[in-house]
């Protein structure tokens, strides 16, 4: 299936390198886009430069620093008005193994009804290397907090190395995604999964960066436990109203 690798930058020159190295070595079928916030450091013409050398890797530049989900919406729309029948999303700064996409991708083609492979922490064979307690206690924490409020069977719906099917993001309004920070991979998860749509966790391994700086926040963790709740709360909100009398259902 004719593939695009969707990487957003911001300020990730030492990891882009090497990131899109891997990539094309271990994945030479698909294409990449790196979506470019314009990185002070120049991540942005350093893509450039890569891209004028290889035709499969393209660049996307953006004015300015406008979080990840609206860089992803972004690097969506780009690959869908092209044709891509898979997007997959993955980060620059060397935490997403491109050896392990091909898993990704087999397991997507494996089962036409599945919508969105995510490659998965938390599930029996995943793993995280070299994070401090407090980072995976956050993970854990969060992704727990996420499957009670929301009553997503995901062990790992805050992960951003995943594999959606075009013809699903198709059918979500991408133009309504306002999340930010990792609040976005909780958001397009359950949008799939409010559509009826099918979600496979492969566990992968995920490594700590080794150069350049987390963008992670205590603003992009608070959005993410406000909308979460928010959205957990309507769910609710609506199985309740369900059982009122007189609904007709
Ligand atoms: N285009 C764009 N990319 C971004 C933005 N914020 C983060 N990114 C990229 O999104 C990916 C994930 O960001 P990270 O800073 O690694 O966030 P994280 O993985 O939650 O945090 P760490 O685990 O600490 O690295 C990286 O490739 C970043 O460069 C943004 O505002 N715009
Ligand atoms: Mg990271």
């Amino acid at each position: 299936m004719r593939t695009l690798v969707v990487v957003p930058t911001y300020d990730e020159r030492e990891s882009l390198p090497g990131t899109l190295a891997r990539l094309r070595a271990s994945v030479p079928g698909a294409d990449v886009l790196v979506v470019d916030d314009a990185s002070p450091d120049g991540t942005g013409e350093l893509a450039d430069a890569v891209a004028a050398q290889d035709p499969g890797v393209h660049v996307l530049h953006r004015a300015g620093k406008g979080g990840l989900g609206a860089a992803y919406v972004a690097g969506f729309g780009w690959g869908l008005d092209r044709g891509y029948e898979v997007l997959v999303e993955m980060d620059a700064d060397g935490s997403h193994r491109a050896e392990e996409l091909p898993r990704l991708l087999d397991r997507l083609e494996a089962d036409p009804r599945t919508d969105l492979v995510i490659g998965s922490r938390w599930v029996r064979g995943g793993a995280v290397v070299s994070w401090p307690w407090h980072r995976e206690l956050l993970s854990r924490g969060a992704n727990l907090y996420t499957r009670l409020a929301l009553g997503m069977p995901v062990r790992d719906a805050t992960a951003g190395f995943r594999a959606f099917r075009s013809a699903t993001l198709r059918r979500l309004d991408l133009a309504t995604v306002e999340s930010h920070g990792y609040c976005f991979q909780v958001d397009m998860t359950w949008r799939v999964v409010r559509d009826g749509g099918t979600v496979a966790e492969v566990p992968i391994t995920f490594v700590e960066r080794a150069a350049g700086s987390s963008k992670m926040s205590r603003a992009i963790v608070a959005e993410a436990l406000r909308k979460v709740t928010l959205w957990g709360a309507r769910r609710r909100w609506g199985q309740l109203r369900d059982l009122l009398p007189g609904r007709t259902r």
